[in-house]
């Protein structure tokens, strides 16, 4: 009788609906903070929210949600937690969604659904999420049972987690958020389709040790990769262990220290002349964790045209996609990097190497010619490194100053950049710099926007403002949507055709509005005034930075060009008058 008591107990204790469930899975994943935005379809959840004790960001938009989620991530390695309400709410979350997959941001993204007797009906506020977002996310579900629900959400945070990570999705119809079931959390997850390869293959392993000991001109391009498997000290390690130079692909920036002296800098379209001639000249390319985006090989005809190349990628499919590979290893990159460091085998003699890319890096350093009489952005980007000593955590919209932001900030440590790659998503920057300052509480977190992309998600000031987060907001204003109106000066005859913006609205003024600070700076001596005044303060702080308006982004890889034919890499280049 005793023992009935306590099963019935049991049994009473973990019956709950299907919205208090997802608040005790949540609480089960240590989750600490969720960004969303309510509606209709999820109006059971939010009000299960309300008195659960979860820390819930209301942003001003569903895309302001699930960039900050994607910051929060980037940041602290923790999965980036979303809800938004069916149709419209949902439909809000597409470029996020895309964005993480493809920068590959672990993320759970909770969706309403209309209930589940009217889907396919075109009821109010239905969209067809799960079909939208089934080549955006790693992997999606819709919620048709109750009992379902518990392992739905734990296997999502899983996948979003393991292996290469990436957004999941839950859709889940309104009547199941208040239908009852029980709450089991405890259960194994099984899934036998999904076993990612975490751990090298030996043979391969000492296939790249021979390849190595071979090598006269090797070099390693490390990714992201190497930072979502928290693999800069192995790195490190590994490079001055074998003598080899290292090359960082945008996305990677920071996982390799860039005051390092094997550090050549970013490859790509924007990419130093040492990185990008390195890659170009190379007999041996160890891939670590970066999946040959375009933006970094050029035209492949003539990327890495001499090199055997390896590639270590968690992800299989990854290897060989855009580039042939000899030598494939599908392993995390920090198990493949401590396997590498423990083989036997001769290191390369790099000697002649290091010495004719030393002499590039002093021939050819990035490059501009300063005023001091307006801002150039390039001396804004060094201002700002200098007076946050490059241990601020920079997050960047889209476009030139994106690419100043990565040449001029030295990254020295991993997890201190988050920026939109794979898409160039811009509207990025503010809100994720909301979820790296949420997952970094004492960092000190600059938001680097231009004003075209701030103009796309700056409604999240008020987030800003709300959480009182003193998050520095530094506005690289050039009065135009700058990267366009630079192709358009170099490829389309300087038809600048709606790319210039002289009519912007007064930013200081606007942040006022937000009831925060605002600061505005012409010149380079106001510039580092209102910089000084703005690392003073202990709040949010807007700083309008009017710059350069016809600054180029240089060196560039033109598109269909290789890596080697570099415009814009000396002072004396025709290219930069
Ligand atoms: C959502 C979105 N729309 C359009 C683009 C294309 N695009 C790339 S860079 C750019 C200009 C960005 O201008 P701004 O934000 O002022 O930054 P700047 O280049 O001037 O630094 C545009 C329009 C994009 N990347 N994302």
């Amino acid at each position: 009788m005793a023992n009935m008591k306590v099963e019935e107990k049991r049994v009473q204790k973990t019956k709950m609906s299907g919205a208090l469930m997802l608040i005790e899975a949540l609480k089960a994943e240590n989750v600490e903070v969720i960004f969303g935005y309510p509606g209709g379809a999820v109006l059971p959840i939010y009000d299960k929210l309300y008195s659960s004790g979860v820390f819930h960001v209301l942003t001003r938009h569903e895309q302001g949600a699930i960039h900050a989620a994607e910051g929060y991530a980037r940041i602290s390695g923790k999965p980036g937690v979303v809800i938004a309400t069916s149709g419209p709410g949902a439909t809000n979350i597409v470029t996020g969604l895309t964005d993480a997959m493809i920068d590959s941001l672990p993320l759970v993204v909770f969706t309403g659904q209309v209930a589940s007797n009217v889907i396919g009906s075109d009821a109010f506020q239905e969209a067809d999420v799960v079909g939208i977002t089934m080549p955006i996310t790693k992997h999606n579900y819709q919620v048709r049972d109750i009992q379902e629900l518990p392992k739905i959400i734990k296997e999502a945070f899983h996948i979003a987690t393991t292996g290469r990570p990436g957004p999941v999705l839950i859709d889940i119809p309104k009547d199941m958020t208040t239908m009852e079931g029980e709450f089991d959390y405890e259960q194994e997850i099984h899934l036998p389709g999904y076993q990612p390869t975490i751990h090298p293959n030996h043979l391969q392993i000492r296939k790249l040790v021979e390849a190595v000991s071979q090598a006269k001109k090797p070099v390693i391009l490390a990714g992201a990769g190497v930072l979502h498997a928290n693999a800069s000290k192995e790195l490190q390690q590994y490079a001055e262990q074998q003598h080899i130079p290292v090359i960082h692909t945008l996305l990677g920036l920071g996982g390799f220290p860039a005051d390092h002296p094997l550090f050549l800098g970013m490859a790509g379209m924007h990419g130093t002349y040492t990185a990008n001639m390195a890659l170009y000249e190379c007999d041996l390319l160890i891939n670590i964790g970066a999946r040959f985006d375009d933006r970094v090989t050029g035209n492949l005809k003539y990327f890495a045209p001499n090199a055997t190349v390896a590639h270590i990628d968690i992800d299989p499919a990854e290897i060989g996609k855009n580039v042939p590979t000899k030598i494939p290893i599908v392993s995390d990159a920090k198990e493949a990097l401590k396997e590498l460091i423990h083989q036997e085998g001769k290191p390369a003699d790099t000697t002649a190497w290091l010495a004719q890319l030393n002499e590039w890096k002093k021939q050819f350093p990035l490059y501009y010619k300063n005023d001091v009489q307006t801002i150039k952005p390039q001396k804004l980007i060094e201002m700002i490194y200098e007076f946050t000593n490059g241990e601020a955590i920079i997050t960047t919209d889209v476009g030139q100053h994106q690419m100043w932001a990565a040449q001029y900030y030295k990254f020295n440590k991993p997890h201190r950049w988050v920026t939109s790659g794979g898409l160039g998503t811009m509207g990025f920057g503010l809100p994720a710099a909301i979820g790296a300052q949420l997952a970094d509480k004492n960092a000190t977190v600059i938001s680097i926007v231009g004003d075209g992309g701030f103009q796309m998600t700056l409604q999240e000031l008020s987030v800003i403002r709300e959480l009182n987060l003193p998050i520095k907001v530094i506005i690289v204003n050039n009065q135009s949507l700058g990267m366009v109106r630079q192709w358009q000066e170099i490829f389309y005859e300087k038809r600048y055709s709606h790319s210039l913006i002289p009519n912007q609205p007064d930013f200081v003024k606007l942040a006022e509005a937000y009831n925060m600070k605002g600061f505005r700076a012409k010149t380079e001596a106001e510039a580092c005034e209102i910089l000084k005044q703005a690392f003073s303060l202990d709040e949010p702080v807007l700083l309008d930075f009017h710059v350069t308006a016809d600054e180029n982004v240089y060196p560039m890889v033109a598109p269909g060009k290789g890596l080697h034919e570099m415009v814009g890499v000396k002072p004396c280049d025709e290219s930069l008058q």
